[in-house]
């Protein structure tokens, strides 16, 4: 079942909010008119490479530049103590900041070049400048670097081992913070009094966000008016040049960010790494035009990874198979450094989520997070709701089990009921709205779940084995309002803004602070003002992503720009209607509280003959022939949105698989999403956001993994080795949709970017482990490759389906995603002479 796109003519304008429209991006997008960073090319340009620690972890004895230095074409080289010099305009340490701090957080000094010693594979150590890039490559692969390797950790529960090498002199044990919420005494004596528990010891692997657009930066320094120029893959422009301002110690007003098209980011593009700093700083400093833009290397080797969690999670139930409890104890991987928001991801948008969609009466979640030899751990797709989602879900369908329900009524039975909204939870969140059991219901007839489970039976008596799985999951985002996320750690406020023109010839133009980067905010926005204005959907543009051009702005993630950045188009397209009123008033000679608004056209109420339409207000108001004598001329308003609370959507989605216990393949028979996102701007880019979303978390579940040795050497640095999924590997995909309205914005909608991301995981686990009951198998590690679920089963299969263990075919799908015919591990393979 998918929604048919419609063409923006065939829709009436009174319809225009809420219409599944083609996305008008996408023509460009898809033949290659789109512009990216490493699209751009400045006279003079010279390029940038980075020469990167091979080591996990080690001491820098030498870093000797000369031979680099001496080849032709090479402009400049510079190390740490080149840059470590306090002349710049603000005294600046050439340092990456952390835009979240938690009370017991040990902060340590993140270098942008590194200093004496380097940390993880990826670590900055050098960069050249050369008239070609070819010519920057090889000579960085020149500068002679005499390491003295470290012990090294990649894993968070081993650094923080007694044995452990320390990372920071300043964070004893690699104990980067220790968090917790919740009440521990209630939860201890809701286990006390159990009348049931289940556990789960779980890790949640480390991702790679993968974007097919590596990160890239192109810097422009104008000498005569100190003006620089950064066009970059970001997220969050406004956030970038603020932070960016800080690092290199140049004024912010005369730092302008650009993201041209963005290829994805997925998380990774938000955070401030050092690469896009050193541009900056080397452009300014030798006053031409530089460009860097990262090889697939060093996407895998620097690109802040997510998840990496290790936790062991406890539910209680009494007797009736109701929750009373839940305790987990997390050891968050944090990497070598703390990323700009590493700090809120396994706290605030983790253990706040704890509650799922269950009212529980008792929960308790503590986190250490640990410096690891791993690069800085940061936001990816769903940034800490997917690793609560995935305990809350896997640990709802062992309490089935275990008290000997249905797992679907199970969760039903403990659902907030749709009367308790707002709901406080007991990890210091109110949900929004909700109403649980109609996506479940929607769901459970998708998946004709009447049926199931004697199919399954039907199936097992042939030796097949079929599984269903659950999630029904709940996430928050448009994280908010800034009073609270202050008082939580954030370093920046949560709100948006926007500014809505209109020019004299009746066309508009929409800025938003959000940056879109494959959401489809040109589309949906439009859409928003078109409606707000009464005017035709082609009349609007849509502009983000440009610091010059928008005043101010947060960014794109947390699936926050259709609750806050929509609202603030919402509220500045109102506030240009009032102006407009009054303008009208004036012109109709009558009182503006009699004047109405109707799809474009002001009239006096009882008198539709006295009318004005918007678009002819517009150009009056520019002559300023005849405007109210206390009125300025031009119709525009700003307006910066700061929500209430943060949206929560909701949904169930439903695996059906078929699992060959003798090969340990997975297939996909059904794949059931039913989401709840508030009401739908629109409903086919509703759909797309969750067909991707849930690719990644299946990606997850099955195929992807950061791996790295017991020397904090990267094993999965390609796309041969880290097993993003193909399209092939991706079920078939049945969506449906309630609608639950968020009374926190006039919109009435919650985001929609992470969800099939967060809901997916569980339920693809968790329909494995129904599969595979009859072997005992209770939980597996993700991915859960074919050699997994072999290993789980014990080959044991062959003697139910007669065939052998196929110990050749699939055993390493999990590095690239296919069964190789001679079942030998894929070679690790560099793309060309990067770092
Ligand atoms: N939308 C809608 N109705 C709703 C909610 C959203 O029509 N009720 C629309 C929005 O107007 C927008 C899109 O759906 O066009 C996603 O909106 P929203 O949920 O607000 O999420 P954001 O736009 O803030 O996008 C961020 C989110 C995140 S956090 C990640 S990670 C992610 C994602 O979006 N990364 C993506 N989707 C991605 N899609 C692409 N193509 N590339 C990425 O890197």
């Amino acid at each position: 079942m998918s929604i048919d796109s419609i063409d923006p003519d065939d829709v009436d304008a009174a319809d225009i909010l809420g219409s599944a429209i083609e996305r008008r991006e996408d023509p460009a997008l898809v033949t290659g008119d789109a512009e990216y960073t490493d699209d751009i090319q400045l006279d003079g340009m010279l390029h940038m490479a980075v020469l990167r620690s091979q080591y996990g972890h080690a001491r820098l004895r030498d870093v000797d530049t000369t031979a680099a230095e001496e080849m032709d074409g090479v402009v400049a080289v510079y190390t740490h103590d080149d840059l470590h010099r306090e002349d710049t305009p603000s005294g600046g340490s050439y340092s990456l900041p952390v835009g979240w701090l938690l009370d017991s957080l040990r902060q340590v000094d993140h270098p942008i070049l590194a200093d004496d010693r380097v940390r993880y594979q990826g670590d900055a150590v050098a960069v050249v400048v050369a008239e070609d890039r070819y010519v920057a490559h090889d000579a960085a692969d020149a500068v002679a670097v005499d390491y003295e390797r470290l012990d090294a950790v990649a894993d968070p529960d081993d650094a923080l081992a007694d044995d452990a090498p320390t990372l920071h002199d300043d964070a004893e044990g690699n104990v980067a913070f220790e968090w917790e919420i919740g009440d521990d005494e209630k939860t201890d004596a809701a286990f006390d009094d159990a009348a049931h528990t289940v556990s789960l010891d779980l890790e949640n692997q480390l991702l790679i966000a993968n974007a097919m657009e590596p990160r890239a930066a192109v810097a422009d320094y104008h000498p005569g008016t100190d003006e620089l120029d950064v066009f970059m893959t970001s997220q969050n422009p406004h956030l970038h040049r603020l932070l960016m301002s800080g690092v290199i110690g140049h004024p912010e007003h005369k730092l302008r960010v650009k993201a041209p098209d963005v290829g994805g980011g997925f998380g990774s593009k938000i955070h401030h790494y050092a690469d896009e700093a050193l541009v900056a700083w080397v452009a300014k400093d030798l006053e031409r035009p530089v460009k860097w833009t990262a090889t697939r290397t060093e996407t895998y080797k620097t690109d802040a990874p997510g998840r990496g969690h290790r936790t062991l999670a406890e539910l209680a139930m009494d007797d009736a198979g109701n929750i009373t409890g839940v305790r987990v104890d997390t050891r968050a991987n944090l990497g070598a450094y703390l990323s700009t928001f590493a700090p809120a991801v396994p706290t605030y948008l983790y253990g706040t989520l704890l509650s799922g969609q269950y009212d529980i009466p008792a929960i308790h979640c503590s986190v250490t997070g640990a410096y690891t030899n791993v690069p800085p751990v940061d936001a990816y797709r769903g940034a800490g709701r997917p690793e609560a989602s995935f305990l809350i879900e896997r640990l709802a369908h062992l309490g089935a089990r275990e008290v000997g329900m249905d797992p679907a009524e199970f969760r039903r039975q403990n659902f907030v009921p749709d009367d308790a909204f707002p709901y406080d939870t007991q990890v210091a969140v109110s949900y929004d709205s909700g109403d649980y059991e109609k996506p479940l219901d929607e769901a459970l007839e998708m998946v004709g779940y009447d049926d199931f489970r004697q199919r399954q039976a039907d199936a097992r008596e042939e030796g097949r084995y079929l599984g269903v799985g659950f999630s029904c999951y709940i996430e928050a985002c448009g994280l908010a309002p800034s009073e609270l996320a202050g008082q939580l750690g954030a370093q920046a406020g949560l709100w948006e803004s926007s500014l809505v023109r209109f020019h004299p010839s009746g066309t508009v133009t929409a800025f938003c602070g959000t940056s879109g980067h494959g959401q489809g905010h040109g589309t949906t926005y439009a859409q928003i003002v078109a409606n707000e204005l009464g005017i035709p959907y082609e009349d609007v543009e849509v502009v983000e992503g440009d610091t010059d051009e928008i005043p101010q702005g947060m960014g794109t993630y947390g699936s926050r720009s259709a609750a806050v950045g929509g609202s603030a188009l919402v509220k500045s397209s109102q506030k240009l209607v009032e102006k407009a009123r009054e303008l009208a008033a004036h012109q109709l000679e009558a009182d503006p509280a009699d004047v109405k608004f109707d799809a474009g056209e002001f009239h006096v109420a009882g008198a539709p003959d006295r009318s004005v339409g918007i678009k002819a207000l517009a150009e009056q108001s520019y002559l300023a022939h005849d405007i109210p004598d206390d009125m300025e001329p031009g119709l525009e308003a700003t307006s910066f949105y700061d929500p209430d609370n943060f949206v929560f959507p909701f949904g169930t989605h439903v695996a059906v698989v078929e699992v060959d216990p003798a090969s340990g393949e997975i297939e996909f028979e059904q794949y059931v999403a039913v989401d709840d996102v508030g009401n739908q701007i629109n409903p086919k880019i509703v759909e797309g956001q969750v067909h991707g979303g849930v690719a990644q978390g299946v990606g997850q579940a099955l195929y992807e993994g950061a791996e790295y040795d017991a020397n904090a050497q990267l094993l999965t640095g390609s796309m041969q080795d880290y097993a993003v999924p193909k399209a092939m590997h991706i079920p078939e995909m049945d969506t449906g949709s309630t609608v639950t309205e968020s009374p926190h914005n006039p919109l009435g909608v919650k985001g929609v970017g992470e969800a099939g991301t967060i809901a997916a995981p569980q339920a693809v686990m968790n329909a494995v482990v129904d599969a595979l009951e009859p072997f005992g198998v209770d939980h597996l590690e993700m991915p859960m490759t074919a050699e997994t679920v072999w290993n789980a089963t014990g080959g044991s299969a062959a003697t139910d389906g007669g065939t052998e263990p196929n110990r050749d075919g699939d055993r390493d799908r999990n590095r690239d995603g296919d069964a190789d015919a001679d079942g030998a591990p894929d070679a690790a393979v560099d793309d060309g002479g990067e770092r």
